[in-house]
């Protein structure tokens, strides 16, 4: 937790040791997509911020057919950056993201042309640089004919954005925190196991861009919050207690490790100086609302990341009535169909 002050490797070693021995003269076009996910068990605070590197595990589920289509081809000398059919102005955060992960991977003085599609509605507050940077990786090795193994796509996904790591699989994921310095052992692996009938409901409660980011929120957290210290062991705990209901498929063990988890994780946001509270009124509303639920025998829990907005985890027995208590609520099947 030292913010990775010994560790000298950089990206670009890491990218380096990644592609020795392969081409870099890209082929005409890449066009990849990548499902984004939400953790059950969540990631918050890197041992390393160049590498992206957790100090614990993390376990989510994929959003399916939701996520991010990306098509690279080469262009230049500038690269253009087009998100949803819109053209990003070059020195917007986002454009601006894209090329410093590109710069990572092009040959002297190629620019590229980025097409980005969400599949997800990206107002309504689903994080897309899982999915966006997962994405991105699967187009590059395409484009470049790298034929990459699927771990090491996900350590090349990491350095864009940590969770974009466990969307290069479907379905449940782990991401394994690791221990080397040099992250090459910090990667994600996919899960055997399905639940067809699990559901995910959200409700949005605003779209607006957050005041806090969470690479900003998580090195806050991690540098002033006293809870913090209380983090890995929460982790370490639910870890088991998640990858154990999936097995069993008991829904009321998955949900109360997975809302449990996601609160300890938004309390030791609380307690950072200043404060890190991504909660609206509206949120916490929601919050009792799921519990008054609960307790008159509805079996639905929630998670939240770092936003307003609430995930509700729920069966699909439970679909009908959800969609009564919570109007617009936008109900997502991780496994179909
Ligand atoms: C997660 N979040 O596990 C947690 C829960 C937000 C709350 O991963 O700095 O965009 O790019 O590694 O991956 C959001 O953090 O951060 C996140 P970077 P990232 O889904």
């Amino acid at each position: 937790m030292d913010g990775g002050s010994e560790n000298m490797a950089t990206k670009r070693d890491i990218v380096g040791r990644i592609l020795a021995g392969r081409g870099m003269k890209p082929g005409a076009a890449g066009c990849a997509f990548a499902p984004a996910n939400i953790a059950l068990v969540k990631y918050w605070g890197k041992r390393d911020e160049e590498l992206n590197l957790p100090v614990t595990s993390s376990l989510s589920v994929s959003l399916g057919r939701l996520g991010s289509e990306v098509e690279i081809q080469p262009a230049g000398p500038a690269d253009v950056v087009v998100l949803n059919g819109q053209e990003l102005p070059p020195d917007s955060s986002f454009a601006r993201r894209v090329s410093a992960y590109l710069d990572l991977f092009r040959p002297a003085g190629a620019g590229f042309r980025v097409d980005a599609r969400n599949t997800i509605p990206t107002a309504a507050g689903f994080a897309s640089s899982a999915s966006g940077f997962a994405a991105l990786v699967r187009a590059l090795d395409q484009l470049f004919g790298w034929r990459l193994e699927t771990r090491e796509l996900s350590i090349l996904a990491r350095l864009g954005s940590g969770s974009a790591c466990r969307s290069v699989y479907e379905g449940f994921v782990e991401w394994r925190a690791g221990e080397a310095a040099d992250g090459m052992d910090s990667y994600a692996v996919p899960l055997a196991e399905t639940w067809p009938d699990l559901r995910m409901g959200l409700v949005v409660i605003s779209g607006e861009e957050k005041a806090v980011g969470s690479r900003a929120g998580m090195k806050r957290t991690v540098e002033t919050s006293p809870l913090y210290r209380a983090w890995p062991a929460k982790v370490a705990a639910d870890l088991p207690e998640v990858r154990a209901a999936i097995r069993e498929r008991d829904f009321h063990r998955l949900g109360r490790a997975a809302e449990s988890n996601a609160l300890a994780m938004h309390a030791t946001m609380i307690a950072a100086w200043p404060p890190v509270i991504y909660w609206k009124p509206e949120s916490l509303a929601v919050m009792k609302r799921v519990a008054e639920l609960r307790a008159q025998g509805l079996a639905v829990y929630f998670t939240m990341d770092a936003g307003p907005n609430l995930k509700l985890l729920f069966e699909r027995k439970d679909e009908f009535a959800l969609g009564a208590k919570f109007s617009g609520l936008q109900v997502v099947a991780p496994f179909g169909p």
